[in-house]
């Protein structure tokens, strides 16, 4: 009896620790590094798409878009909307720069700058957004320690049961 209730207080400890630490660990990503979010170089209008090479976007990131006021936006868009740079109703629009965008949702997310002719010239951004741990942390992002996370909890639920075989075996 006393061993299940230990059992059950070790199971409660582990799954707050593990709720605790996923949101503490999620990391936020500046758009464009030290580029910001802006009209990219003419030479390289893919700027964005190779931004987001070797990155692994999960739930409960964050994407920081660094822009003056005024001088461009971040709309979040459909597919289509994002294939065509069409502005018009977008799903959401952040005018304030910086603007912190969570990802809360898994799937293909699509941004674009509703300035006048900046999508067309490569201010757009398309991310897929996943489940589980975040990988490959780049300059620019917070490092992702969830490999680290996962084995603190294990080490706390061996802990909880160590105390418990030893108390009650
Ligand atoms: C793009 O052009 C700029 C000058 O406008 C130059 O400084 C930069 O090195 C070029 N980048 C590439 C990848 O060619
Ligand atoms: C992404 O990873 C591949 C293989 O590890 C590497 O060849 C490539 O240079 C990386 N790209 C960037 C932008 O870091
Ligand atoms: C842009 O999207 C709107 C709907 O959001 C649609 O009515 C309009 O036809 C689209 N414009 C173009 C040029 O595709
Ligand atoms: C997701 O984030 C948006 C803003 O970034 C917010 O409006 C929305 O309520 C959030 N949804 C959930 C389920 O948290
Ligand atoms: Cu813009």
């Amino acid at each position: 009896m006393a061993m299940k209730i230990i059992s059950m207080a070790a199971l409660v400890v582990v799954v707050l620790a593990s709720s605790v630490l996923q949101s503490t660990y999620a990391a936020t990503y500046t758009v464009g590094d030290a580029t910001g979010w802006t009209v990219p170089n003419p030479n390289n209008t893919e700027f964005y798409d190779d931004w987001t090479d070797n990155k692994t976007f999960v739930v409960g990131d964050v994407l920081e878009f660094s822009f003056t006021t005024g001088r461009h936006d971040v709309a979040e868009v459909t597919e289509t909307a994002y294939d065509n740079c069409n502005t018009t109703n977008p799903i959401v629009r952040y005018t304030t720069g910086p603007a912190s965008v969570a990802l809360n949702r898994t799937g293909e997310h699509y941004f674009i700058c509703t300035f006048d002719g900046h999508c067309s010239l490569g201010q757009k951004l398309s991310i897929e957004v996943r489940t589980g741990p975040s990988t490959a942390p780049t300059p620019g992002s917070t490092p992702n320690p969830s490999s680290s996370a996962s084995a603190l909890v294990a080490t706390i639920s061996l802990v909880f049961m160590s105390i418990a075989l030893a108390l009650f075996c």
